[in-house]
């Protein structure tokens, strides 16, 4: 397939940029400054290209047909999954279970595994910190089986309470179930440390990876997480393709997800045997244009290098980080001494909403409100904040549009 894209050996922003043609776009008269990426990231024209071919040339449903396009269809598709393998560096390609993305991962290991293991007056520990898709399905879960959800309290800047957090652990614990960098404060958590100390209590820990999978580099194995998941929309790659990814022992155990067409061995109305790894939890027809696309858009992430993306985002949210603080009457939400490069802050007397779209009439997208974090919220005693957060494509000069841009809201509203 042809590709239309120059990734430049060295981190080049400037070429970088050429690669994303959103970025071009007007907003409001003026230059997009697109600072939502924790929401979802912009798509490079390779993973454009890839859903345009797939239509074009090969859409066919997959692991059925024996025609030509099928089987072109069904390679491209597994061979996301070895993609996914190695960029999240599992041991084997069934592990990797494609879902819609973080919601739905967390949610399959809630109905498939919680289910069988979870039982009255158990618990299972999340921290203040986390994304309602990483509370609700415990709760869900808690209440069916008359579990207990214990919360790991956080400090001022935004850090997990890890002596807390040991006083937590205790026989009854079964399940931890933690974000690895918060998509509010942007907080890195120590997953390793946290991961070791559940597995010493005989605990099995969950690792919501939506926003750390596109900054940091994920290993599974060195952090021995039991599941891992994540959402291919917030690593440039197309919506309606995600990754959880569990160990295969765990997937052996489970119990079935969805039941349906793929997932099985062998039907009678008597009995349903099922279908082996990775197979067993991908029922019906899957997401193939996009989870095809995924594999160009973690290429895209591995050729440009993470370490050298991950250096300029860091000199991003370094000079982002002075330039804020030295607006007055704005206060940073989350200063973690471990952070990955987005930024939560409030203004007094100014509602984050109107931050919002004073800031959108100058062609700027940040995002504001409770970030689907609404207990942090409580626990910073705010009713949301405006966020701005960084990808490889963002600059300095856009930076510098934003903190002109929120001067400009304090004239205008105080
Ligand atoms: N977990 C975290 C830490 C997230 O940031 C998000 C999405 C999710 C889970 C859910 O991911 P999904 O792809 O299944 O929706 N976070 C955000 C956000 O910060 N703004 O919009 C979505």
């Amino acid at each position: 397939m042809e590709t239309t894209t120059t990734i430049s050996p060295t981190f080049d922003v400037n070429i970088i940029r050429k690669s994303f043609p959103v970025l071009e776009r007007e907003v409001n008269n003026q230059l997009l400054v697109y600072l939502d990426n924790a929401a979802t990231s912009q798509k490079p024209q390779v993973v454009i290209d890839a859903l345009d071919y797939y239509y074009s040339n090969y859409n066919a449903n997959i692991h059925r047909g024996i025609h030509t396009l099928a089987e072109e269809a069904t390679a491209a598709y597994e061979a996301t999954r070895n993609t996914v393998r190695d960029f999240i560096n599992a041991t084997f390609s069934e592990e990797i279970i494609f879902t819609r993305g973080t919601t739905e991962g967390i949610n399959l290991v809630a109905y498939t595994w919680g289910r069988k293991y979870i039982h009255s007056g158990d618990e299972i520990i999340i921290s203040t910190m986390e994304h309602h898709s990483n509370i609700v399905p415990w709760q869900i879960l808690c209440e069916e089986k008359n579990a207990v959800l214990k919360v790991i309290p956080i400090n001022d800047d935004g850090e997990l309470l890890m002596d807390e957090y040991k006083k937590l652990l205790s026989p009854k614990t079964k399940l931890v179930s933690i974000v690895h960098v918060s998509n509010a404060l942007g907080t890195i958590n120590p997953v390793k440390e946290i991961i070791d100390l559940a597995h010493a209590n005989g605990a099995h820990v969950l690792v919501d990876g939506a926003q750390s999978s596109v900054h940091l580099d994920i290993d599974v194995q060195k952090m021995d997480c039991d599941f891992f998941a994540f959402s291919g929309h917030k690593v440039y790659g197309p919506t309606g393709a995600g990754v959880l990814y569990g160990k295969k022992k765990n997937l052996e155990e489970m119990p079935v997800f969805m039941g349906g067409g793929e997932m099985i061995k062998e039907v009678t109305f008597a009995k349903t045997t099922y279908a082996n790894l990775p197979y067993k939890y991908e029922a019906g027809t899957p997401n193939i244009a996009d989870t095809i696309a995924l594999k160009v858009a973690l290429d895209f992430v591995t050729e440009t290098g993470k370490q050298l993306i991950r250096n300029h985002e860091n000199n991003l949210l370094k000079y982002a980080t002075e330039q804020l603080k030295s607006i007055r009457g704005l206060r940073i939400i989350g200063n973690a001494k471990n952070k990955a490069s987005l930024i939560s802050f409030v203004i007094k007397n100014i509602h984050p909403q109107d931050v919002g779209v004073l800031l959108d009439n100058q062609g700027i997208a940040v995002r504001t409100g409770h970030h689907c974090t609404q207990p942090l919220m409580e626990r910073f005693q705010i009713p949301g904040t405006t966020r701005a957060s960084f990808a490889m494509y963002n600059t300095k000069e856009e930076v510098d549009r934003l903190i002109s841009g929120i001067q400009k809201c304090i004239k205008m509203l105080s």
